[in-house]
């Protein structure tokens, strides 16, 4: 039989020509608004350019599971210490459908982890911040939470298949988070001075950090063109954190608090939020690992990965005596 190289050499084409076909088809695809598989060929950059983002964001969610894991044992009721539980679990089952999603482009689950634990892989400069106090969960809640509903619903529109549909589940989740984390805030600016003062503090911990997580301005950042020529990424960083800032500021009112920037004002002629400074210095710091808890959060993370070896472990061994199992049983036979 003629294989489908052989034909297109009788027919002349080059390798080029076929790859061309290939790299057409894509095209058409992203041009269509339509959704590239793992059995789709895609350029090599772009599966790159996808393992980076979604295992930096697969990172994010699992290293940030400590900052708020810091206040389980001391939430300040049952109900809350459930309601946090439940987020902290949640925001686990993120990171694991996310480094699902990013094996299907071809890295494992090991690699991943490896280049996490020894410090190669970047995860949001967010989770770098410490909680001293329980009003950071509200902040974290409000703010953090918030900023990743802005900056990952419009993923639900990935042009990558498994990433955009695993961002429909986690959006659902995170609006619940949002909404807790407001609701701890609004509880304590009902309560006492100290109260208020505390929730206030956490607010203008958290303000500009949140800011930050969309990442470096337009102009100093080198992957947004080309993501989103992709349609990986809708809308640049600063159309997201001006949109985020857009979302803030009524919020801000109901509950009472200020948000800490003088410079902030609505431009009536445009319509938006004018914001003062961001401190890129001090983000570009945290990216190189000198944020206020780095070195806490990656310690912490290899003791977890070498404490649950004998997890993993144990469910490799059952996985294997189930299938040896199978194998075992006659056709027909439910085992
Ligand atoms: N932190 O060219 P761009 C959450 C890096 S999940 C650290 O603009 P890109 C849920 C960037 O990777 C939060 N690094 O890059 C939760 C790149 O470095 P590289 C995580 C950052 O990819 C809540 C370089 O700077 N969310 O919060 C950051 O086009 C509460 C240049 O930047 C996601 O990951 C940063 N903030 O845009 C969990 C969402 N920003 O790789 C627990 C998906 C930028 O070239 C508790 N990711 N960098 O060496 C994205 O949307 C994008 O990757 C951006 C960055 C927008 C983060």
């Amino acid at each position: 039989m003629t294989s489908p190289a052989d034909l297109s050499l009788i027919r002349g084409e080059s390798a080029d020509d076929r790859l061309s076909d290939e790299e057409r088809l894509f095209d058409d695809l992203i041009a269509n608004e339509q959704r590239i598989e793992p059995r789709d060929w895609m350029p090599e950059a772009y599966r790159k350019t996808l393992i980076r983002q979604i295992s930096q964001h697969a990172h994010s969610e699992i290293i940030g599971m400590q900052p708020e894991g810091n206040w389980i044992t001391r939430a300040p009721s049952l109900k809350r210490k459930a309601i946090l539980m439940a987020k902290v679990q949640d925001e686990a089952g993120h990171g694991l459908y996310l480094y699902s999603a990013a094996q299907t482009l071809g890295i494992t689950r090991d690699e991943m982890m490896d280049q996490l634990i020894s410090g190669r892989a970047k995860y949001s400069s967010i989770f770098n911040y410490p909680t001293p106090t329980w009003a950071d969960m509200g902040a974290i809640g409000w703010l953090v939470d918030g900023a990743a509903i802005v900056n990952q619903v419009p993923l639900c529109r990935a042009s990558y298949g498994p990433y955009g549909r695993a961002m429909v589940r986690v959006c659902k989740e995170e609006s619940f988070h949002q909404r807790q984390g407001f609701e701890i805030l609004l509880s304590l600016m009902q309560g006492t001075d100290e109260q208020k003062q505390m929730a206030q503090d956490a607010v203008n911990r958290w303000y500009w950090p949140s800011l930050a997580m969309f990442g470096p301005p337009d102009d100093q950042s080198p992957n947004s063109a080309q993501s989103m020529k992709w349609k990986i990424k809708r809308f640049t960083n600063d159309e997201l954190r001006q949109r985020f800032v857009g979302m803030l500021v009524p919020q801000a009112e109901i509950l009472g608090v200020t948000l800490p920037d003088p410079d902030l004002r609505l431009d009536e002629e445009t319509g938006q939020y004018v914001i003062g400074e961001i401190d890129w210095d001090e983000f570009f710091e945290v990216l190189r690992g000198n944020g206020p808890c780095n070195a806490e959060r990656l310690e912490r993370r290899r003791t977890a990965h070498e404490e649950g070896a004998w997890v993993r472990e144990a469910a490799a061994e059952y996985a294997r005596k189930q299938a040896l199992r199978r194998a075992q049983t006659p056709v027909g036979v439910v085992a």
